[in-house]
């Protein structure tokens, strides 16, 4: 069976989030999502203006950065609006609802204030994600790309399932078929590498468009260790377009 392609998709999808990620994707041929897991904001800065361009958003862990600062946010923001591009902060909230409330809007990141999309776990059940009302895309983690994962069938269709319930939820990181109103995040992405030394699992972006049918591909190091960051950007870009037309 063919995937359904970006505009079968967008009909398919009720909130602003994902319908604007589709629309991006649309517009700039693009379905790539860079990880930027650097620590200083001033080479994030950097690189989301190198590859803006490129991509439909990044992604950060804003807790790896170590200059983290409301002004790194605000010319963030400004690149992301200028090449039209979101911003998601991948925390992956593994807490009760109320903690997960907490992290989520105070602390020093106030992911609440700036993020388009978060990810979080769905350990602690669906009441769990109520907390991140309904402004922000949500994306759960279903399956996890790293060796010996926890995430096994029996716990990937009970998050899908809590998934396809909660109306803040546009979507899973997981590394097989969804529903097809869900929309699919698949990290592990790498054209050169199979794996790292931490049980990282790589795939190209033929194989996750061919064999689970993704929607975004998430790209980390691929591009932000590469010595050419921008020219690594369109090469993603253009293998993740090519397999996605290929897989239609
Ligand atoms: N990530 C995974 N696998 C998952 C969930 N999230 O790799 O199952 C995240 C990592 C990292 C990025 O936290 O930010 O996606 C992958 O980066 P890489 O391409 O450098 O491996």
């Amino acid at each position: 069976v063919p995937r359904l392609t970006y505009e079968e998709k967008l009909k398919l999808q009720n909130h602003p989030i994902s319908k604007k990620l589709i629309e991006i994707a649309l517009s700039k041929k693009t379905n790539l999502i860079a990880s930027l897991d650097t620590y200083k904001s001033e080479e994030i800065l950097k690189l989301a203006d190198q590859i803006g361009d490129f991509i439909v958003a990044i992604k950060l862990h804003a807790d790896i950065i170590t200059d983290f600062s409301e002004n790194f946010v605000y010319e963030l923001k400004k690149i992301a609006a200028i090449k039209n591009f979101l911003l998601f902060e991948d925390r992956k909230f593994g807490d009760i609802g109320n903690t997960q409330q907490m992290q989520f809007n105070g602390g020093v990141y106030k992911i609440s204030d700036w993020a388009d999309l978060v990810t979080s776990h769905v350990i602690a059940g669906e009441e769990s994600l109520q907390v991140f009302g309904e402004e922000i895309g949500v994306v759960t983690i279903a399956e996890m790309s790293s060796k010996g994962t926890l995430t096994d069938e029996n716990y990937k269709s009970k998050a899908i399932n809590i998934s396809s319930k909660m109306s803040n939820v546009i979507g899973c990181v997981a590394q097989s078929k969804l529903p097809p109103s869900l929309l699919l995040f698949t990290p592990g992405v790498n054209l050169t590498e199979s794996e790292d030394s931490k049980g990282q699992q790589f795939n190209t972006p033929e194989k996750v468009f061919s064999d689970y049918h993704t929607d975004f591909i998430i790209v980390g190091r691929g591009i932000y260790r590469a010595k050419n960051p921008e020219q690594e950007a369109i090469r993603y870009k253009e293998e993740g377009w090519k397999a996605y037309l290929k897989n239609c």
